[in-house]
């Protein structure tokens, strides 16, 4: 069955995906993505991130020493959006306004230092530094959900490379998250179990898709992975918000970000570029014995360090699709040293 074409259901947000194993093999002519520079400076005079420096509108940072948090100087979330926006009365014209706020996290003061070449306490404190701001943000009177993220790399976007993330706290909930709230709600009132629990025991029953756990977290492919090196590091047990860690589960998950982050940069030899975000229960002071803290890793790459998978064409008009299966995506992670290839020995 898994080398002929076939669908598979994300159980989280309720969709499917087409999976074309023997498509995998196909000539690729098109297009090959630059690679950036390999070699940083630990400190860039003009860089807005990192310490001392000037950002927009006459800032100076501060000489932080571990990570740095401060409101993004061009936020797309205002606090106070709410009268300028006009109520539309027709039903094909709908806008509601939106209000929020957005803060920059960097996670050293290093320029050059990625996550997986952060030592595991540096990591810790990223974690922490999360953990404390999307709490703060999450209490505000008029925000009900949060979202931490990081683009990496400028195939992502991410426009400066300063190790840095972002986080968005706003008063209504994103789409991701409506489809993860109302998928998980309906299997707990169903099974009185959250879902992503019962789904972590069943893929280490089966063992075929994890990629590492320990005591508190397991990172895996997805059985119904959309990017080819998708990556699912999700918490055993049920639990809302990265603020309800204990110290004990913090440090195994930052063991679970070196371990994933570390094999990524492996694969091809480069600063691995993705997409990277917490999904938490909406911080809506209910309580969520549904959910379960999870991140999602979603990197571009498909064959090499320039050949990137393009979600167009079939993707956008019908639905997504990919060719390596999520087994073959694995074992080729699970396969790669954990050690840092900048910190091998030769
Ligand atoms: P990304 O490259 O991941 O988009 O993050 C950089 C963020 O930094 C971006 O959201 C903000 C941008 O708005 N920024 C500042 O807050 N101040 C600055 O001086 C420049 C950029
Ligand atoms: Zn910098």
């Amino acid at each position: 069955m898994l080398d002929t074409p076939h669908r598979r259901y994300n159980a989280l947000t309720g969709e499917w995906v087409l999976v074309s194993p023997h498509r995998a093999k196909r000539p690729w002519l098109g297009q090959v993505e630059k690679l950036s520079p390999e070699t940083l400076p630990a400190y860039d005079p003009t860089c807005y991130l990192c310490p001392r420096n000037e950002r927009a509108g006459g800032i100076f940072n501060p000489d932080y020493v571990n990570t740095f948090a401060f409101e993004n100087d061009f936020a797309a979330l205002l606090p106070d959006s709410v009268d300028e926006v006009p109520a539309s009365s027709h039903p094909l014209f709908v806008s509601v306004p939106e209000t929020g706020h957005c803060l920059v996290v960097c996670f050293s003061p290093r320029h050059d230092l990625t996550l997986p070449e952060l030592d595991l306490p540096a990591i810790e404190n990223v974690l922490s530094t999360w953990a404390q701001n999307s709490a703060d943000m999450g209490n505000e009177d008029y925000i009900h959900y949060v979202q931490v993220f990081e683009n990496k790399g400028a195939m992502m976007g991410c426009s400066n490379p300063h190790p840095h993330s972002q986080l968005w706290a706003q008063s209504q909930l994103p789409n991701e998250i409506i489809k993860e709230l109302a998928t998980q709600t309906e299997y707990f009132k169903i099974n009185n179990r959250p879902l992503l629990v019962d789904y972590v025991k069943e893929e280490h029953k089966r063992k075929e898709r994890i990629l590492f756990s320990n005591d508190h977290f397991t990172a895996l492919v997805p059985y119904w992975a959309v990017w080819p090196f998708e990556v699912l590091v999700t918490a055993h047990r049920p639990s809302a918000s990265l603020k309800e860690l204990s110290a004990s589960e913090t440090s195994a998950l930052a063991e679970v970000f070196k371990q994933v982050t570390t094999r990524y940069d492996n694969l091809f030899e480069i600063s691995f570029p993705y997409s990277m975000g917490f999904h938490q229960a909406p911080a809506d002071g209910q309580p969520h014995p549904e959910w379960v803290l999870h991140a999602h890793f979603y990197p571009p790459l498909l064959r090499s360090a320039t050949v990137r998978k393009f979600m167009v064409g079939y993707e956008m008009l019908a639905m997504p699709q990919r060719d390596i299966t999520p087994e073959v995506a694995v074992e080729r992670l699970r396969s790669l040293s954990d050690v840092h290839y900048k910190h091998r020995e030769k």
